[in-house]
Formats: structure tokens, sequence, C-alpha cells
């Protein structure tokens, strides 16, 4: 899959894919993300792609011309790829967005910095994605955020099949469960008996019971609305019991 984003900090992209899975995703051929500057389509006088805010106040805004030809270079480049831009007002991302991203030939994806962008660019945009609901200095973190979201969706990104389908939220909706590793007495904590037992159904029953409660304690959000099947009503229930909560 291909992703090109479009930065005034080509580096901060490119830095980032230098190590890690994602590099190895690059090199290995099963992602490719290129960047373009604003800068590089700039006609003024030291490739100058910011101005101040028509009607006053702080900081600079991203400039329309530099931005609109930029983004049509990046649109002959990855034809077919639908333009994303970056801030804290777009649509919350989710994972069942990436998992639709991911069924796409590729994407282009626009990373705003100073105060925002020139309203004039929207639209040569197809939608305004948020990571969450804060301010950050730019779209640059958020953009890698995406593409390595995505990318671990890929076939052939992760060594095992289906490990990306096991974790947080993909089909459950649940948070994920608690994991241990050696040793298996560390102080005084010590592994839950069940994980050292080698009943793999008692295993899988006490995981999913864990990422149940851990999702209605922490995530009241996700909680609200959510359908139990009857196993996870028992699973529950068996867990409040043990609580004292009857
Ligand atoms: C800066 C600012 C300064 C004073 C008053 C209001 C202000 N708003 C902003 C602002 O939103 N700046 C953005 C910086 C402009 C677009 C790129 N920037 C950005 C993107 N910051 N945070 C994001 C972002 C993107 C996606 N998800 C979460 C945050």
């Amino acid at each position: 899959m291909r992703f090109d984003v479009i930065t005034i900090f080509p580096g901060l992209i490119r830095g980032y894919l230098h190590e890690g899975v994602l590099g190895r995703a690059e090199g290995r051929g099963i992602i490719r993300v290129e960047t373009w500057n604003p800068r590089d389509f700039s006609q003024l006088p030291h490739q100058r792609v910011d101005d101040r805010p028509f009607g006053g106040g702080p900081g600079m805004v991203m400039m329309a011309p530099p931005l609109l030809a930029c983004i049509s270079a990046a649109r002959a480049a990855n034809p077919g790829a639908p333009v994303g831009y970056l801030s804290p007002q777009g649509k919350p991302l989710r994972q069942n967005d990436l998992q639709n991203m991911a069924g796409r030939p590729g994407l282009i994806l626009l990373a705003g910095r100073y105060e925002g962008i020139d309203e004039r660019v929207m639209g040569a945009v197809d939608e305004e994605w948020s990571v969450g609901d804060y301010v950050l200095a730019g779209g640059e973190l958020p953009a890698l955020v995406l593409i390595e979201g995505v990318s671990r969706l890929l076939p052939g990104f992760l060594g095992h099949p289906g490990s990306a389908e096991e974790d947080s939220f993909s089909s459950s909706g649940l948070l994920d469960c608690q994991h241990y590793t050696r040793p298996e007495r560390w102080n005084d904590e010590v592994v839950p008996d069940v994980l050292l037992s080698g009943d793999h159904r008692r295993i899988a029953r006490w995981r999913h019971q864990q990422a149940l409660l851990r999702t209605r304690t922490r995530r009241p959000d996700l909680w609200a609305g959510r359908i139990l099947t009857r196993e996870e009503e028992i699973l529950l229930q068996e867990a409040d019991m043990a609580e004292g909560k009857y």
C-alpha cells in the first residue's frame, strides 16, 4: 500500500520509518511512503508557505496555493487515493476506520503546521481525521499513527497471521487482557494460576472475562450499548459473584 504524506517536515516522517517494524515493512515492499514538501511548490521568495491570518490573531496560516499544487502532485503519483487531513476537528479515528483504509490501494495524508490551513484547501480534501482530543504542533505524528495502524493490518506485515485480529478492538470491541511472562514470581507478585494450568479452554475463558471487566470499568463509552452474549453474561456474573457483589 502506498502512502503519500504532505508535510513541510519530511524528515519527521522519514526519521520514524528509518527504524522498527514500519521501516522493515517498507524495505520488504509491503508499504511505500513518499513525502511531498509544499515549500517545493511555493512561487514566493524564500519558498514561503505561510502568512498572517485575515481578521488578525496570533500565529500563521498555511497558504492555499502551494498546498493545492502539492496535493495535485501527490494525487497524480497515487491515483485513486483519497486525501485525508489530520486535525483535532476531524472524525475520531477508530480501529474499524483503519480496517477500511487497509482495503484501499493508497492514501494521501496532509499534515498541517502553524495554526492551521487556509479553509479553501478543504475543497481538495476528502476526509478529516482526529487521533485524539488534544492539540499538537502539527499533523505529522497523527499521520504516522494512521500509517502504522493501517500498515499492521496489511497481509505480510506481522510475522504471525491472526495476531492483528486478536488484539484490542478488532472483532471483539473489547480492551486487551493482561499479559505475563517469566519470571513466574517477581518480588511478591505472582502470575495468575490459570495461565500456568495448560488448560487452553480455561485460559481463553479467563482472558475473555478479564477483557470484559477491564472494558466495563475503564471504558464506559465502549461498554455503553454493547450487546452481551449469554457466555459473556455468565463470565461477568461469575466475576461479580467472586467480588461479593451479590
Ligand atoms: C493551534 C492553535 C493556537 C492557538 C489557538 C488555537 C489553536 N489551534 C491550533 C491548531 O489546531 N493547530 C493545528 C496544529 C493546525 C493543524 C495541524 N496541527 C495539529 C494537528 N495539531 N494537532 C493535530 C491533530 C491531528 C489529529 N489528531 C489530533 C491532533
